[in-house]
């Protein structure tokens, strides 16, 4: 499967980094074939090059447009040296073999970004080097393909310590990058040519084009299975913040997914009221008395069957979106009460475990937070030790405190949040927020338990929270100043925990 290059078809826009590469081309004694501008330029180095048109008979024409779209050019490129038939043709035409193909497109981008007009950027559509790129790339089996300046490096290593012998596997490397190349070549394109949005709806598979985006001048599309998640039973089309809900609210439950009943309600995709308890009813009743201003117009989820009793409560509610694994029947003709109220029941199925978003001119992706600390995570950083109570609350903050937006202060109290301070600039400020809505709404702090999503780089945060009233801190730990909150928990008989692991979310 190693061949060795013998002849080669250059075609090249730009002609930067090609000095060294046909120098070396010619030492080897490979033929080379070039098109107009770029024999030339190799001409003008004093090496031998054969023009296209005396390989074709045919001129340039139609202003270049066509130049080395011909039987002889692509039949030379896309042969197949182990086939016969093949084999023969290329004697019958008189087809030269061609194992290389260099080629630089037309810079259809840049003429696009130059602000050129629409006729100067239609002749920028490269026709012939794109056939060339896809027919070397495809016979990657017999042709090497080089599709971009980037892999002159890699081709003038191939060429000068291998004098020119090239193995499968790298002219399939190759061919990849050229694939590469040629479909965001045709996607620059398509991009210019696109002005109409709903084409993602067409040219998308399970593409949704939303009402509006985040807010209503802004056009919004959902990209996904939706129907794979969820069973849509009642209510209208769920919205753009509808979806970040939902994701939010599916996410915080996982965490709860085989306690004791457990109701979860969101604003914003952060839990403003969660309680786990012995039936439905109660935990919803309890997630609800943590917030009841914030939960209006929320979303809300349940970790197990919504009966009829838990029904009652919510209907009361103005409430976006009740998510659940089950309804019970009579439930869910009390929630259709409200024409609106979307209802959805919750598929077990797993999340993706990559996630994905815009950033700058790109996109971030990284691993989901899979994490979730445990009792035996715990590390007690203090003389006193949290009781089994407070053990059980810290793990219970801290799942919340995961899935609540960065800067996040959670407390919490005998499997109930008591309030949080989410998305804040500053750590103090997310406590002191958390305090003073827990205040706000009639919560003793005493005995309650605080957990923080990073570590604390001053004792400040512990201070505040044993003047308030919290026994029982949770943190990832890791400050280089984690000693001083240490003794602060100390004199006070706080007991702390550190995890180890931290829990931004932004
Ligand atoms: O107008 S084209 O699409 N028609 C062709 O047949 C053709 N063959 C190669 N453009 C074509 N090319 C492109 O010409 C190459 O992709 C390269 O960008 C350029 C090199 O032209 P020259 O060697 O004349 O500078």
């Amino acid at each position: 499967t190693t061949k060795t290059i013998q002849s080669a078809l250059i075609s090249v826009f730009s002609k930067d980094g090609l000095e060294p590469i046909v120098r070396q081309l010619h030492q080897q004694n490979v033929t080379i074939y070039s098109t107009g501008g770029t024999e030339e330029f190799i001409t003008n180095l004093g090496i031998p090059v054969v023009p296209v048109e005396d390989v074709t008979s045919y001129p340039s024409i139609l202003g270049g447009r066509v130049k080395t779209l011909h039987p002889k050019i692509f039949g030379g490129i896309l042969n197949r040296q182990d086939n016969a038939s093949d084999v023969a043709e290329m004697k019958d035409f008189e087809i030269p073999q061609i194992d290389l193909v260099i080629v630089d497109l037309y810079p259809f981008e840049k003429t696009v970004a130059s602000g050129a007009s629409e006729a100067d950027i239609i002749e920028k559509i490269d026709i012939g080097g794109i056939s060339l790129i896809r027919a070397a790339a495809k016979n990657f089996k017999d042709t090497v393909i080089v599709a971009s300046v980037n892999e002159y490096a890699l081709l003038l290593d191939l060429i000068s310590t291998q004098n020119g012998a090239t193995t499968l596997d790298q002219r399939k490397l190759l061919a990849t990058r050229a694939f590469h190349v040629s479909s965001n070549y045709d996607t620059a394109i398509f991009t210019y040519f696109n002005t109409d949005d709903t084409y993602f709806k067409v040219s998308m598979a399970n593409g949704q084009v939303l009402r509006y985006g985040e807010n209503p001048h802004q056009k919004g599309f959902f990209f996904g299975e939706f129907d794979k998640m969820f069973t849509k039973v009642h209510g209208k089309e769920l919205s753009y913040n509808n979806l970040l809900d939902v994701d939010a609210a599916v996410n915080l439950i996982l965490e709860f997914k085989d306690n004791d009943p457990t109701f979860a309600i969101l604003k914003h995709n952060n839990a403003c009221g969660l309680a786990t308890r012995t039936t439905m009813k109660e935990a919803y009743l309890a997630a609800l008395a943590g917030d009841p201003t914030s939960a209006f117009g929320g979303v809300l989820i349940a970790n197990g069957t919504i009966d009829e009793a838990t029904a009652h409560e919510i209907n009361s509610l103005f409430c976006e979106v009740v998510i659940a694994p089950n309804f019970d029947e009579k439930a869910i003709a009390i929630l259709s009460e409200k024409k609106n109220r979307i209802i959805l029941v919750q598929h077990d199925v797993a999340l993706p475990q990559r996630q994905v978003r815009t950033c700058l001119n790109g996109l971030l992706v990284q691993d989901r937070n899979n994490v979730t600390d445990s009792k035996s995570d715990l590390k007690v950083v203090t003389h006193t030790a949290p009781s089994e109570q407070e053990t059980a609350d810290l793990l219970f903050a801290s799942k919340i405190c995961k899935n609540t937006k960065s800067n996040t202060i959670v407390l919490a109290k005998n499997s109930t949040l008591v309030a949080s301070g989410t998305g804040q600039t500053s750590r103090v400020d997310a406590l002191r927020q958390a305090i003073e809505k827990a205040h706000s709404f009639g919560f003793d702090l005493q005995g309650a338990v605080m957990a923080s999503d990073a570590f604390f780089p001053f004792p400040d945060c512990v201070e505040i929270a044993h003047n308030a009233g919290i026994t029982a801190v949770i943190q990832p730990g890791g400050s280089i100043k984690d000693e001083l909150s240490i003794d602060f928990c100390n004199e006070n008989k706080v007991a702390m925990v550190f995890t180890g692991t931290r829990h931004f979310k932004h």
